[in-house]
């Protein structure tokens, strides 16, 4: 393929006549396109993704789409999406590295880019969730993927010229930001066009949520924190589907809403998610209770959050080379205790904001357009609506009550007794 060709959609039918001459396609998998299998699996809101088989190996090809998958082309969203992604991915790989697929190939017009093929048994981190397996390793690789990207991306790590200069690149993402602008913060709470529910079951709480003042004002100086706090770069959207797992390995994928935002965003959605998994659980006991495994996701959780406290104290402590909470006015001047009390401070800060990200992540994945397979693959509508039922009231909880939370404990302690609420 040759970067003067206009934006072409790939296909089935069409990629090995497209990439048969793409050198680095394939070095990966082989010059013999007679002998390529391809398979399209993109099962996202936004891309295509193929999987490519050939002689001596595999390769994944995600190409953008002008518009967003899940809605149609009433819906154009920018192809500019994919070179936020590829360089998102590589910043990622440089400060978190092994966390990301390896990159082949990147092109900027056909807006695609060629990665690693996390073969099986890699599955989406949600199938296995909702499948019920416990993965032994999830919170320490996930802990550590945040620590380090949100911690080497922002202003206590990097040199304040090379993060200005991609802050503006990453500033134009401007309608990928939009997407979780309108969608997370604000359709939930209105009757937005795209917006779905478990109806009617939900109807009642939904009307009260959308009454609810405390709530509505909350979310809104949550959306006022995503936009303008600019402190370091997101992967913008990391939820369970946005992460590949076997049971040693963990990797990060779709850094597609990369932005510089609030380090509390990427935690909180994350926790939200597992959060989430936890409520749905009761709606896929068919087969056997999963009481052990409302107890593993939880358990998850507190060790994400303590594996990335833990992480992110070591880079404070090591790595604070930035402007920020510059070592000249502590360690320098003997004053180890000044720096741990600023540490303190951000991470205190971080916890308050990172349950409002999460409690509004709950509730946008019920209440709004991109609902989550957690609850959809739920098939009983009464007991699909009860698990959310619950989800929501949590969600409200840790939104609201934010600033009066001090421990993932109680945290857990509340998503227990409320998950335990007979019907709601
Ligand atoms: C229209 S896109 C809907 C959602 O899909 C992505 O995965 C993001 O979470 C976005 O909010
Ligand atoms: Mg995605």
């Amino acid at each position: 393929m040759t970067e003067e060709l206009p934006f072409e959609a790939l296909s089935v039918e069409t990629l090995a006549a497209r990439l048969g001459g793409n050198d680095a396609l394939c070095a990966k998998i082989g010059k013999d396109t007679d002998a390529w299998k391809v398979r399209e699996v993109g099962d996202g809101n936004l891309n295509l993704v193929f999987i490519v088989e050939g002689a001596s190996g595999a390769a994944v090809v995600k190409q953008a789409l002008p518009y967003v998958r899940l809605v149609g082309d009433s819906w154009p969203l920018p192809l500019k999406r994919s070179f936020f992604e590829y360089h998102a991915l590589t910043r990622q790989e440089a400060r978190a590295p092994g966390s990301v697929p390896a990159i082949h190939y990147f092109d900027e017009r056909q807006a695609l880019i060629i990665m690693e093929y996390l073969a099986p048994p890699h599955i989406i981190l949600r199938r296995a969730l909702i499948d019920g397996r416990q993965l032994p390793n999830i919170a320490r690789d996930i802990g550590l993927f945040i620590a380090r990207t949100l911690f080497r991306g922002s202003d206590l790590h990097m040199a304040a010229k090379d993060r200005k200069a991609d802050l503006a690149l990453f500033a134009d993402n401007v309608e990928l930001c939009d997407i979780t602008e309108s969608l997370v913060f604000s359709d939930p709470y209105f009757d937005a066009k795209m917006n779905r529910h478990t109806s009617p079951q939900l109807d009642g709480l939904v009307a009260e949520l959308r009454a609810d003042r405390d709530l509505k004002v909350e979310a809104q100086r949550l959306k006022h924190l995503f936009a303008a706090n600019a402190e370091t770069l997101l992967h913008g959207d990391l939820h369970s589907g946005s992460i590949m797992v076997t049971d040693t390995e963990t990797r990060m994928i779709d850094p597609e809403f990369a932005f510089y935002g609030p380090m509390a965003f990427d935690v909180g959605m994350l926790l939200a998610n597992f959060w989430m998994s936890f409520f749905s659980q009761r709606g896929h006991e068919q087969e056997g209770r999963r009481d052990a495994m409302r107890a593993y996701l939880l358990e998850v959780t507190t060790e994400t959050w303590a594996v990335f406290r833990a992480e992110f104290s070591h880079l404070w402590r090591t790595e604070r080379t930035g402007m920020l909470y510059q070592k000249s006015l502590f360690e320098d001047q003997g004053d180890r205790l000044g720096a741990e009390q600023a540490l303190d401070h951000v991470l205190h800060q971080m916890w308050t904001d990172l349950l409002g990200f999460a409690g509004i992540e709950v509730h946008r994945r019920i209440l709004g357009l991109a609902h989550n397979a957690d609850f959809e693959t739920i098939a009983d509508e009464d007991l699909r609506a009860s698990c959310e039922a619950k989800a929501l009231k949590f969600g409200r909880h840790i939104a609201v009550n934010r600033r009066q939370i001090h421990s993932i404990d109680e945290v857990n302690n509340l998503a227990t007794l409320i998950e335990q609420e007979s019907s709601i």
